[in-house]
């Protein structure tokens, strides 16, 4: 049985979502970051850095979200996973650079922008996060300029990892990247994302 940790209103709606895309029965331990379960020896002796998502499943656990959805929609042979070496390979190079360059820097931006109380706010956090965010978001307008999934002819695991991360990006002004916007309007119109958007809107 498949266990996934994680609120939907963490990082773990990117699972969620790979999970509706491969309609997966699974238990939802549904928890927010810092919880209390977060920190219970239980919790930190399957993943030490206390963060969500994790999953187990039958016995094998996992965490980091990329790796999860990728780990997800290859053992179930999903058409998400791309097979072709080279499709494969961008869905690495975008879910990591994602990673890389926008993860957390979408995340310190939105916090600090507004999501956090006022108090707990440092403009020094949401500058320093937004002086990365229009370059790399630069970068992926290019490559949607010019196909229409990140990697090969379909939607795959690439898309869903970099448009699950950009969430956030669904309520900011996207006019400047126009091909990414529309892409991030195609991934999350997708019934499986509805349902992940549903669950953390709730
Ligand atoms: N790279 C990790 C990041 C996980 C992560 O930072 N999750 C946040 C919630 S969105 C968390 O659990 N934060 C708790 C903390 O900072 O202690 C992933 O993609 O799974």
């Amino acid at each position: 049985m498949l266990r996934i940790h994680g609120s939907p209103k963490s990082r773990a709606v990117r699972t969620l979502w790979v999970a509706a895309e491969l309609g997966l029965a699974y238990d939802h331990n549904d928890m927010l970051p810092r919880s209390p379960g977060t920190r219970s020896t239980e919790y930190l002796a399957l993943n030490g850095n206390g963060r969500v998502p994790t999953i187990e499943d039958d016995g094998f656990v996992l965490y980091e979200s990329m790796a999860i959805n990728m780990y997800l929609a290859k053992k179930h042979n999903s058409p998400l996973y791309p097979k072709d070496p080279r499709n494969e390979a961008l869905m690495w190079q975008w879910s990591l650079w994602e990673t890389d360059r926008l993860d957390r820097q979408l995340v310190n931006y939105v916090n600090h922008t507004g999501a956090l109380p006022e108090a707990q706010r440092d403009k020094a956090v949401a500058d320093a996060a937004w002086a990365e965010i229009p370059p790399a978001m630069t970068v992926l307008n290019n490559a949607l300029s010019k196909a229409k999934w990140l990697a090969g002819d379909d939607f795959s695991v690439a898309d869903l990892n970099v448009a699950g991360a950009l969430f956030r990006g669904l309520s900011m002004d996207l006019s400047a990247w126009p091909h990414v916007a529309e892409w991030l309007a195609r991934c999350w119109a997708r019934p499986a994302a509805q349902k992940a958007k549903a669950m953390r809107e709730a």
